[in-house]
């Protein structure tokens, strides 16, 4: 079936790093409207913005303590109204991030919850008793350390799948649904259009909390013990039906651990969930044994083969969200790309990927003129609490730090948060004052004021790319089918309806490849190389191909 959301393309900004309009290093809201003209001038329909309710940033806005106000850092509830005012206007649709599986600490709710056990919010997070130094199972958090906090005040820890400052809600409790209900219908009466709903997989606890093998590894904890819980796809229906069915809205869910066993259940229309779920399989594929910190050089096989059986899963019913970076992760330029010698060319490979496979196609903030990893020389430039939580675990297990740097280097969640490059002068035209991150010292040459001038940029072929996929609904609904699943770079694959097939080709590889179509019939009608060269595909070459059928 037809649908609007499946037709757009989505645009996430970060707005601590987005644009800082009021000069105190801090991005905000009246900086995303300044910058409206650059999002439409994309082509993009749909802005995901990342939380900006009021919050004691302990985790960038992942930690609300308040839903229904918009954070003063950020503007206000009148600034945001602005800016909705102002997308609208524009013909484009704007998506509000939800943090429902924990509130932060601060919030009234938890607040009044930890006082004593009768009071009525205490049942809105979730509570064990115990010893105060023996938690009550041997749950790791997702920011490492147990998962339990010890409450004093009730002799009882509180659970927190995230930070201390993140304690879980209860979903099992009817109150604390009906809140969540309430505050979505809050927003949506102002006329939000949407919710990429965070950690939504989470939401249902195995209320046994029973512990975990020792030796299984986190993403498999994560699979097994704290994600898909029993009751998650109850919770998600009542919320559909109470909610989210009475709004002509957009829905993604965050999925850790959401697999192909389970995926296709939050987004199969006839199970009247979400729209769009976020699955991380082609996210972790460079984890290595020990882990995120333990990276591992990404297997294009192994890479492929993920976006063909969810193509496969939600072929007949359901949808994917298609993305290969966002706050969470590095840069996809140096993460599945080359930086350095191939930067032009593999950051245009990458677009071209997330326009032409089936799903909906997302772009996060800076992506679109390539934007890089950061390499600080030391922990101490580093602001994310995930890095620095997992730098200090590693010294506390003796581990060898100057390797330890390196895999932060590469994994930190701050790399994709320094703030967006729009100009060479200081502080990259994001801000007149020191950011609360400081800029990646390439500014000078990879930002928005030289790619506008340059007709080849990364930036107008993001432009080129995405007109040309909403020109081409093939593109959008066609079937998809992998030629070449087995070979080690050439990535192949067929886009195809009743009317026209296109053939899509991407060499993931910093070696030139000896390729050419088989049936002359095949034009080229986009590539990211200005000059290409019959019968072989450059480094990081992706070509487009069309053949019209009736
Ligand atoms: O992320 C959920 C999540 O699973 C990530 O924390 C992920 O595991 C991690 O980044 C991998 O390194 C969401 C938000 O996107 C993230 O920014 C928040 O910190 C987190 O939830 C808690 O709300």
């Amino acid at each position: 079936m037809k649908n609007w959301w499946k037709e757009s393309i989505v645009y996430q900004v970060y707005p601590r790093s987005f644009k800082d309009s009021s000069g105190n290093g801090v991005g905000d809201i009246d900086g995303i409207i300044e910058k409206l003209d650059h999002i439409d001038s994309l082509g993009v329909d749909l802005i995901w913005i990342c939380p900006i309710y009021r919050s004691p940033n302990a985790d960038n806005g992942y930690d609300i303590s308040d839903y229904r106000k918009i954070n003063d850092e950020f503007g206000g509830n009148t600034a945001f109204e602005r800016l909705l005012k102002a997308v609208h206007n524009r013909d484009m649709k704007l998506m509000m991030d939800l943090v429902a599986n924990h509130s932060s600490d601060e919030h009234y709710w938890f607040q009044e919850a930890k006082k004593s056990k009768d009071n009525p919010y205490h049942d809105y997070y979730h509570w064990k008793e115990g010893l105060p130094d023996t938690p009550p199972n041997n749950w790791e958090s997702v920011f490492n350390g147990s998962v339990w906090e010890w409450n004093e005040k009730t002799q009882e820890y509180y659970l927190h799948l995230f930070t201390q400052k993140q304690p879980d809600l209860n979903w099992e409790n009817p109150t604390v649904r009906k809140e969540i209900y309430d505050i979505i219908t809050f927003w949506l009466n102002k006329g939000v259009d949407g919710f990429r709903m965070d950690v939504i997989s989470l939401i249902s606890k195995r209320m046994e909390f029973t512990s975990v093998p020792e030796t299984l590894p986190f993403i498999d904890v994560m699979e097994q013990y704290y994600s898909n819980g029993p009751r998650v796809h109850d919770f998600i229906k009542e919320m559909n039906k109470q909610v989210l069915s009475r709004y002509d809205i957009v829905t993604v869910g965050e999925g850790p651990g959401v697999n192909l066993t389970h995926g296709p259940k939050y987004v199969s229309a006839a199970e009247k969930e979400l729209n769009m779920i976020f699955h991380f399989d082609h996210m972790t594929l460079d984890f290595g044994p020990e882990g995120k910190y333990d990276p591992i050089p990404i297997d294009w096989i192994y890479f492929k083969k993920i976006f063909s059986q969810w193509d496969k899963a939600t072929a007949n019913d359901g949808w994917n969200s298609i993305f290969l970076g966002n706050h969470d992760f590095s840069r996809i330029v140096s993460r599945f790309g080359n930086d350095n010698t191939y930067h032009d060319a593999s950051a245009k490979l990458f677009a071209t990927l997330l326009m032409t496979l089936r799903g909906t196609p997302y772009i996060y903030q800076g992506d679109e003129i390539g934007m890089t990893n950061i390499q600080h020389p030391s922990i101490e430039a580093y602001d994310d609490i995930e890095t620095r939580n997992a730098w200090d675990a590693a010294e506390k297990e003796g581990k060898d730090m100057t390797q330890f740097l390196k895999a932060v280097h590469r994994q930190s969640r701050d790399n994709a948060r320094t703030p967006m490059q729009w100009k060479a002068t200081t502080y990259a035209g994001f801000s007149n004052s020191k950011p609360w991150i400081p800029v990646n010292p390439n500014h000078t040459e990879v930002n928005v004021d030289n790619q506008e001038k340059d007709p080849n940029s990364i930036l107008n072929y993001y432009r080129k790319i995405i007109a040309f996929r909403k020109a081409n609904t093939t593109l959008i609904y066609g079937s998809y089918q992998d030629l070449a699943p087995d070979h080690p770079h050439l990535y192949i694959y067929l886009r195809e309806d009743e009317k026209t097939r296109f053939m899509v080709v991407h060499n993931l590889s910093d070696s030139t490849i000896n390729w050419a179509p088989q049936d002359s019939k095949y034009k080229m009608v986009m590539g990211n190389y200005e000059k290409t060269q019959e019968g072989l595909l450059h480094p990081w070459e992706s070509q487009v191909y069309r053949l019209d059928i009736a």
